[in-house]
Parts: C-alpha cells; sequence; structure tokens
C-alpha cells in the first residue's frame, strides 16, 4: 500500500525536525505538524557543554552586575555552544577533540564548518576562560610565579594593567583584551576581534577581559574604560597563576 501524500510529507517533516515517530503521531491532525515543527528545535547533539559557573550569579557585585551575568552565561555562552556543536554534529572524527585543539588548528577543519569554529568554538573557550578567571573576593596584586613575571616583562603590575586596558579601549567594536604566553614563552599583551582566541597565533590564553558591548552595557553603558578599569576587583589570580605555570610546564 502507497504512502498518502500526507503521510510522506509528513514523516519526513518528522525526520527533519528531529522528532520520534510518537511525537508525529501525537499530533495529530492535519496542520499540527507545521507549527510543532516551529515550536520544536531541532536536538542538537550536547558535543561540547557550557561550564557551570563556579560562583553566584551576583557574586561579582558591584563590579559585574547579576543580569548581565544571568544573560551572558546562560544565553550568548550557550548560543556559542549551540552552534558549536551543531557544526561539528556532522563530523563524528571531531567529537572527541579538545576545544584547545579544534581552534589551535582551524586550517585542518573542514572548509564548510571552519568560519562557524572559529566564531562559536572560539567563544566558547574564550567565554570558559572568562568565568574561571573571575571570582568574588578577588582581585588584588597578582601573586606567585605570574607576579613574579608581570614585574619582570612589564616592569610593574601597574604598567600591565595599563597597556590591557589600552588593548580592550582600542579595540575597535567587539572583541577581547588579553594577557597570553607568546610563542617565545613570554608574556605578552594583545587585543583579539569578535571571538578570536590567541590559540589561532600559537599563543596561550591566561587571562581575558570580555570587551563585546554584552559585557557591559546594562552596568556601564558605553563607558568601557570604566569597565575595564573596575574589572581588575573580580581578576582570580591564582586560577591565572595555574594557567602560567601549565604553559610554562
Ligand atoms: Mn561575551
Amino acid at each position: 500500500m502507497a504512502l498518502s501524500r500526507r503521510a510522506f510529507i509528513g514523516r519526513s517533516l518528522v525526520a527533519a525536525a528531529g522528532l520520534t515517530v510518537a511525537d508525529w503521531l501525537w499530533l495529530g491532525q492535519d496542520g499540527a505538524i507545521g507549527t510543532a515543527i516551529a515550536q520544536t528545535t531541532p536536538s542538537v547533539p550536547e558535543i561540547f557543554k557550557v561550564p557551570p559557573l563556579p560562583y553566584a550569579y551576583d557574586a561579582l557585585q558591584p563590579t559585574i552586575d547579576r543580569e548581565t551575568m544571568e544573560f551572558h552565561h546562560d544565553k550568548h555562552h550557550a548560543a556559542y555552544v549551540k552552534n558549536l556543536n551543531t557544526a561539528i554534529a556532522p563530523y563524528p572524527d571531531l567529537h572527541q577533540k579538545s576545544i584547545e585543539e579544534l581552534i589551535s588548528n582551524l586550517d585542518a577543519l573542514p572548509a564548510d564548518i571552519r568560519t562557524a569554529v572559529r566564531n562559536n568554538g572560539g567563544g566558547h573557550d574564550n567565554h570558559s576562560l572568562f568565568w574561571a578567571g573571575m571570582g568574588p573576593n578577588a582581585g588584588g596584586q597578582p601573586t606567585g610565579a605570574i607576579g613574579r613575571a608581570i614585574t619582570d616583562t612589564f616592569g610593574s603590575f601597574e604598567a600591565l594593567q595599563t597597556a590591557f586596558n589600552q588593548a580592550g579601549a582600542k579595540r575597535f567594536g567587539s572583541g577581547w583584551a588579553w594577557l597570553v604566553l607568546d610563542r617565545q614563552g613570554k608574556l605578552a599583551v594583545t587585543s583579539t576581534a569578535n571571538q578570536d582566541s590567541p590559540r589561532m597565533d600559537g599563543q596561550t590564553p591566561l587571562l581575558g577581559n570580555d570587551v563585546w558591548e554584552h559585557a557591559y552595557y546594562l552596568n556601564y553603558r558605553n563607558r568601557r574604560d570604566e569597565y575595564l578599569k573596575q574589572w581588575w576587583n573580580v581578576v582570580n589570580w591564582p586560577v591565572i597563576n595555574q594557567r602560567y605555570e601549565a604553559a610554562k610546564a
């Protein structure tokens, strides 16, 4: 018995939407399927996940307000992860790779997903570093090996702050300010556009500040300079020091 036209179209749409047959049967009447597809997000495999914040949404107040943290972590970061997973879903060979491996060698990726991984893989890695590199009751002077390296390289912590804040302020449009370990194993201040990662240039990111407007606009409005200045109050130096020692090892 041949499938009716309705059944054929219905099954095709069910497959396209990632619905199960049971979902489709439950939908019932003609016409309901289109509405259901519009309301049902096709399932995206959870290859990468958004790491939970290691502190409460309001823990960084008054430097970063609760609402900014909620939207930034739960909406912005989640979108990068979902888009990254969607991009690599058709390529099982990529599913076991770390995010560092994926974005450190973009040329090795299939050409049709290179831009998506650059933007969304970069976004995932940058934000994961960002959350973990901040904390409540933080800030102050950098300690340990990173503290000594900062003094040796820049002359003082204040000189690093000045260079870093300038990098963030001068970044036109959206991007990041960074303290990195460069290819020669030396500390350096850089800036990247959009969600590009220092890893894409063979550098290791140690400390990054997000200067996209979504990171500060609710609280600081257009005053990016003020955000950059205040942000040092939430830098978690013990974590940054661990990254430095791991990168040097
Ligand atoms: Mn952001």
